[in-house]
């Protein structure tokens, strides 16, 4: 088929090993239609000698559309690719998606930009819908209007299109295009697809959706609060597609919040154990949606890790955030856990909204407490789409790529939300709060191994490396030079994604 839409990754992401999952799906739907697509994107190179390449890589496939997705802190990137684009490609049409055109068009629409159409919310029918016109030339204004969840200059006006209804029932989606991206990249080991498990793994999406408002969480404005599920079958069927092709020996579930909905949960876990696949898992979910029952078939079919947003140890500073959930019910989710043997991933935020000294003091009470496997502490961050930005009246453009934590930028980082985005009530300075943390809840990067504490910490999050199913596993899998190799070079290899991890951090 020949190729009509390019998609283009951000070359910030160059060393990442989360795949494209958006590009992998909309890839698929439009090839299901007959449009034939590339993705486009040069990994394991520095984020300029990326960008170059992928340039040299366009230029040959000389695309009728371009395609870029973009988040808050690509907004900046973007633009700046945008305007290389229209230079080398004039006759190329250019169109954006993802999470910032869907929150605010306007930043990436406007006059002499470039880019020409932003798909807002779910891609990958408006895309389709969007590419055919294009493609048939048929792009007045008159047409464009009609075409749902779009934002386009009609004339020199900003026209945002009626919302597209969601897609109600994934199953209807193709499996993703794992063929358009490098999976023998994606599928060398590394210890972030399950956080702290050096596994070979790639990742999955169950459902769409979050029913649940947090207030600091962009969700709800993106895929909405109706949660949207696949078939387990054809869940389990992609992921045996991956084990068979790439040799993958677990794997990650991305959804928001993986037991929201325990029948459907529990058919992805007898699916699993009945094609014998093997593989182990982690996914993320609320303290308050862990069940007994549950938890042991998740762990018999595999799961490894649980991610949790905890949050706060303060009711009330969990009141302020609407996360719907209380202390009693965080301790709750984490003893289950770790009756059935499941590992606990605790993400705890930080300078959420007129928090006290004594909430930080109650939620490192509790990250103390609930002694999980990980301890993650998180800046809270106003990131459009959440009410902590509306409250603040909105963010500056030149902040947005700062928003994120950037290893080359991290002092810049924590500077600005000092002295910008403050949301305490508490002077305390962050900078000191983090480094009394990261003494107490070392990451693997700042473990010192004379602390006695530090010392018990590791050997209790390792003690899963030294299990014989584990070991067993390593040895008989496809990429067991790999780990060896990983294993090997383990300490070069933490080096070297030291500021991968902490541009990462979610
Ligand atoms: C995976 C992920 C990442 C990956 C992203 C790379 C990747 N390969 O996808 C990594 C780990 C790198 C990442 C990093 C960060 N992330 Co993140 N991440 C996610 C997560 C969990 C899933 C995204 C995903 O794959 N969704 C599934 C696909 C199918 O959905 P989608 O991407 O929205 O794409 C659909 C549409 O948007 C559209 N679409 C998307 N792109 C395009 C492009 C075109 C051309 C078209 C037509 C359509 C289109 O079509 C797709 C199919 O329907 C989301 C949470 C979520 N539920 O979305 C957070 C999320 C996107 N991340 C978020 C944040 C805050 C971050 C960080 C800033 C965290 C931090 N503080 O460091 C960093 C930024 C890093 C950086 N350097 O810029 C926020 C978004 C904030 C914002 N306003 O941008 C989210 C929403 C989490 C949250 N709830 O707050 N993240
Ligand atoms: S933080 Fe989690 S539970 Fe809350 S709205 Fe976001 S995805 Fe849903």
């Amino acid at each position: 088929m020949s190729s009509k839409i390019a998609f283009l990754s951000p070359s910030g992401r160059s060393l990442s090993m989360r795949p494209p999952l958006a590009y992998l799906s909309l890839s698929a739907f439009l090839e299901e239609n007959g449009i034939g697509s590339d993705i486009v994107e040069s990994k394991g190179f520095s984020a300029k000698k990326s960008l170059e390449k992928s340039f040299e890589k366009l230029h040959r496939l000389k695309p009728e559309i371009i395609g870029l997705t973009c988040l808050t802190t690509e907004v900046l990137e973007a633009r700046a690719v945008a305007q290389r684009l229209h230079k080398e490609f004039p006759e190329s049409t250019l169109i954006v998606g993802g999470v910032h055109p869907t929150l605010r068009p306007q930043d990436l629409i406007f006059e002499n930009n470039g880019i020409d159409y932003a798909v807002m919310g779910e891609g990958e029918e408006t895309s389709l819908e969007l590419v055919q016109k294009i493609l048939a030339n048929d792009v007045s204004g008159k047409t464009m209007g009609k075409v749902q969840g779009i934002a386009f200059l009609n004339g020199k006006k900003l026209e945002i299109t009626e919302k597209r209804p969601l897609i109600k029932d994934l199953s209807v989606l193709p499996s993703p295009n794992y063929g358009k991206i490098d999976m023998d990249f994606y599928t060398k080991p590394d210890i972030y697809c399950i956080r702290g498990v050096p596994i070979s793994g790639f990742y999955f999406f169950t459902s769409r959706g979050c029913p649940f408002a947090c207030q600091f969480c962009v969700n709800k404005n993106l895929f909405g609060r109706t949660i949207r599920y696949k078939d387990p079958v054809k869940v389990v069927e992609d992921i045996e597609a991956v084990v068979k092709k790439n040799g993958i020996d677990g794997f990650y579930f991305y959804d928001d919040t993986f037991t929201v909905n325990r029948k459907h949960v529990e058919k992805i876990c007898s699916e699993l154990k009945e094609r014998k696949l093997d593989l182990i898992w982690g996914c993320e979910t609320r303290v308050n949606l862990v069940y007994k029952d549950l938890m042991v078939a998740m762990k018999k079919a595999g799961c490894v890790q649980i991610d949790f947003g905890v949050e706060s140890g303060s009711e009330i500073n969990l009141k302020r955030l609407q996360k719907g959930i209380t202390v009693p019910e965080i301790k709750n989710g984490f003893k289950i856990c770790k009756e059935v043997g499941i590992r606990t991933f605790a993400n705890f935020m930080l300078n959420t909204p007129d928090e006290t000294e004594q909430d930080v003091e109650e939620t490192i009470q509790l990250a103390r407490e609930l002694n999980a496997n990980v301890s993650i502490f998180n800046v809270t961050t106003p990131f459009p789409g959440t009410e902590i930005y509306d409250r603040l009246g909105g963010v500056p453009l030149e902040d947005y790529e700062t928003l994120g934590p950037n290893p080359t930028s991290f002092n810049v980082w924590l500077s600005m939300i000092e002295t910008k985005y403050k949301l305490s009530e508490h002077k305390m300075p962050l900078g000191t709060l983090l480094e009394r943390l990261n003494k107490e809840f070392p990451s693997i990067h700042s473990l010192s191994f004379g602390n006695p504490k530090h010392l018990a910490r590791f050997l209790n999050n390792m003690a899963f490396l030294f299990k014989p199913s584990y070991i067993a596993k390593l040895l008989k899998s496809k990429h067991r030079k790999q780990y060896l190799d990983f294993l090997l070079h383990v300490s070069d290899y933490l080096k070297a994604q030291k500021n991968l991890e902490e541009s990462e951090d979610q």
